[in-house]
């Protein structure tokens, strides 16, 4: 089949996600035929530098023969048995074992998934149920923050913060309330970046006393919000939010999915930023994006009540520890450790990133860029000095992504942001290419911006 064949058909049958599927029709979808270590091929013959990871997952890269041979290994000895009724299987023993080894060492229990928005769902569910056991039923509320992003469920998406998703297919799971986000670069630009973490958390405190300070039970968050825009909050946000959480004795649930297994240069995000999460959903990383798989790490506080005071939990999937799934994750997590690539991501990779990243700040269309181990962002302005945005109806940012998705390099665009993730397996001469080709895209989307009539949103007032 040709490309025109493939479009053919998927413009017949497929229903792609978080799509127009009008637009997407008419323009034709790209078809990725292969991959191999961090570049991706289309049916075009390009090769594509994937500064995305697939999204957000293949931590290990393209064509890892050892997870194939994992999985091949385990369809052959078991495809499939579930974990329900008193059974479980060698693959889910071992996983669940080297993930709470993994883990901090306060986490020793995992319930599995089959992937990040299933997690966040158990999350909810596990979080009131806690509290109920506890005697304490009143505590249901559960606080996200706008522009967070927990998945696509219904209470995935509920948990998120994201108002086009609660828009459509409403309303929204009951007892969820959201507050703003520590995006400084954003929202916070009248404040010094400290000072705004701090505002950021007050908010938590004024939110929790509004809900009722014995009524909320967990507060939910990416260390690091990831499809909101790669946003590392101000260093003083973490330990203000923390100390909120404590005084009114208030779960965390830090959402792992994308800052999880290596991705900050830590097996978790949380370590770089000093939480002890109670419950940490996590997927994507967890296999490389091999296969579908996910869960939620319990810490000993939540599991113990669960174990010894729970009786039944009347949830679970169908796919809940896979045994293939989980024989290709737990190969997954061997291969990340025994390669060293989580300290590699800390101690040379990420630095790397990090210097290569910030010279592309001196461009004249980037506001700020900023990183953390191998996640980064470029804020898109139409005036440095002012940090002004382009006119929202000129879509800098998708402009931006299909010049760079032309140029070979996948770069994702959130509004104006501009974000890559790439491969932990990446090396330094793949981030220079990685640069050179994002500055190139910079360049041309800024020739042909700066050219286009109402080139800039009007001032607000
Ligand atoms: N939590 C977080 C923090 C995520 O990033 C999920 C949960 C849900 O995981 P599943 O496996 O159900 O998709 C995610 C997923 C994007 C993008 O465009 C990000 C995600 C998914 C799809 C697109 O950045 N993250």
């Amino acid at each position: 089949m040709q490309t025109q064949d493939y479009q053919a058909l998927d413009r017949a049958h497929h229903l792609h996600p978080f799509t127009d599927f009008k637009a997407l029709g008419e323009e034709g979808s790209r078809v990725v035929t292969h991959a191999e270590g961090v570049y991706i091929h289309d049916s075009e013959g390009n090769r594509i530098l994937d500064g995305m990871a697939g999204l957000w997952c293949v931590n290990l890269g393209y064509g890892r023969r050892e997870l194939v041979e994992a999985a091949t290994a385990q369809l052959e000895q078991l495809p499939y048995y579930n974990s329900f009724f008193k059974t479980t299987h060698p693959p889910a023993v071992r996983l669940a074992e080297r993930l709470c080894h993994l883990a901090p060492a306060h986490i020793n229990h995992v319930f599995f998934t089959g992937s990040g928005s299933e997690a966040n769902d158990t999350v909810l569910r596990m979080v009131r149920r806690y509290w109920a056991l506890k005697g304490r039923p009143d505590k249901q509320w559960v606080i996200g923050r706008e522009n967070g992003y927990h998945g696509s469920t219904v209470a995935g998406m509920s948990l998120g913060g994201m108002a086009p998703m609660h828009g459509q297919g409403g309303p929204c799971v009951p007892g969820i309330a959201h507050i703003r986000q520590p995006y400084w670069f954003g929202e916070g630009q009248a404040m010094s970046p400290e000072a705004f973490g701090r505002a950021c958390a007050a908010a938590l405190e004024d939110k929790i006393l509004e809900l009722g300070e014995d009524k909320v039970a967990a507060f939910i968050a990416e260390p690091v919000q990831g499809a909101g825009g790669a946003i590392m909050p101000p260093e003083s946000y973490w330990p203000a939010v923390k100390a909120v959480l404590a005084k009114y004795d208030i779960l965390l649930v830090a959402d792992e999915v994308i800052c999880g297994f290596g991705r900050l240069g830590e097996w978790f995000g949380s370590q770089h930023y000093g939480l002890e999460p109670d419950l940490m959903p996590i997927a994507k990383g967890l296999s490389s994006g091999y296969l579908p798989i996910g869960g939620v790490l319990v810490g000993d506080r939540v599991a113990e009540t669960l174990v010894e005071e729970g009786g039944e939990f009347f949830h679970g999937f169908t796919y809940s520890g896979h045994p293939v799934c989980a024989a290709v994750a737990l190969r997954n997590l061997e291969l990340l450790e025994a390669e060293g690539v989580v300290d590699r991501v800390r101690e040379d990779l990420g630095p790397y990133l990090a210097e290569r990243w910030a010279s592309l700040a001196d461009h004249p269309i980037v506001g700020e860029a900023r990183s953390l181990g191998l996640m980064g962002a470029l804020e898109l302005v139409v005036d440095k000095t002012s940090g002004q945005r382009f006119d929202k109806s000129l879509g800098a940012g998708n402009l931006c992504r299909d010049l760079c998705f032309e140029n070979g390099l996948v770069m994702r665009s959130v509004g104006d942001t501009m974000i890559i993730a790439p491969p932990l397996v990446i090396r330094r001469e793949d981030i220079d290419e990685l640069v050179e080709l994002a500055r190139r895209a910079l360049d041309e989307t800024a020739r042909r911006l700066m050219h286009a009539p109402h080139r800039q949103e009007e001032p607000t007032a």
